[in-house]
């Protein structure tokens, strides 16, 4: 009755079989929960949806800023870019199905019994979590009601407002909760939000530090398990806060950790021979120095 945590996937379905096989995950009696960004730069964006979409009684998975843009791609809103690997999905007899169960994913994902939240970017440090709660839930009524899903998927996209006011209404309202959950790397003691800078702690502008980094922050006491952030290299030295992304797409590894045991385990990506198409190369420089990240 484990329960795993597993940093981005991005398509990279062999390293995640790998560490399930590791662990001898029991789907029966296993569950195991994602930090988003499940798809897109990697091999098999395809099926690693249908693999996780086959576990999805076994699975907690809470959506990424790629997710969103599949919903986007999926639903007309938004066209493929450059580096995109989704059209394999796009074109799949399956599509519809598998896309309408991601839309019916959460972006906050909180756990009672072991007072832990599982996010793909953060929490900023104005939020409690009741209140991050919900939040959440506006962004998640709207990617689930036929009306809604299209505005929003329309209106998420761009970085204003910086900063959340209470005040807001309507799409910039949930664009700004969605920047928040699913963007999120570095902002002010208010909760400002910087969405340029993609690198390592060290690259924090100046007036912003990482968001778990604030002492004042409201969910000190929570743990919280994220991803995003490959820059971190898994590395974040802050009490109760989990990073999972080690990069596995651009190189890297892929991270497991036993949520309540603390133990980790990797899977070197490069060791399982990834068919990467010849448009996802891994970055030239070392990763959390100055890798550019989506
Ligand atoms: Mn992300």
């Amino acid at each position: 009755m484990a329960v795993y945590a597993v940093g981005d996937l991005q398509g990279c379905l062999q390293p995640l079989k790998c560490l399930l096989e590791r662990v001898a995950f029991d789907p029966t009696k296993d569950t195991l929960w994602l930090v988003g960004d499940l798809v897109n730069r990697g091999p098999e964006s395809l099926e690693t949806l249908r693999f996780l979409y086959g576990l999805r009684e076994s699975l907690v998975c809470v959506l990424g800023n790629h997710d969103l843009h599949l919903l986007a791609v999926g639903n007309n809103i938004e066209r493929l870019k450059k580096g995109d690997t989704l059209r394999e999905i796009l074109e799949a007899p399956d599509c519809d199905q598998l896309l309408d169960w991601l839309r019916q994913q959460p972006l906050l994902h909180y756990d009672l019994e072991r007072n832990t939240a599982l996010v793909h970017a953060g929490i900023p440090p104005q939020w409690s979590l009741k209140k991050a709660l919900k939040y959440a839930g506006e962004v998640e009524h709207a990617l689930r009601d036929d009306s809604l899903l299209g505005p929003f998927l329309d209106g998420m996209y761009g970085n204003e407002p910086a900063k959340w006011d209470s005040d807001l209404t309507g799409i910039a309202r949930l664009r700004v909760i969605t920047n928040y959950f699913t963007r999120m790397r570095f902002c002010t003691r208010d909760g400002k939000l910087d969405l340029k800078s993609k690198e390592g702690v060290g690259s924090a502008p100046p007036g912003y530090a990482p968001w778990f980094s604030y002492k004042e922050r409201k969910t000190q006491d929570l743990k919280i398990i994220f991803g995003h952030w490959a820059a971190l290299e898994g590395n974040c030295k802050e009490p109760g806060i989990y990073a999972l992304d080690t990069g596995c797409v651009w190189g890297g590894a892929m991270t497991l950790l036993n949520v309540d045991s603390g133990q980790r385990l990797s899977c070197d990506c490069d060791d399982l021979h990834l068919k990467a198409p010849a448009s996802v190369q891994p970055p030239s420089q070392p990763l959390g120095v100055t890798t550019p990240r989506p």
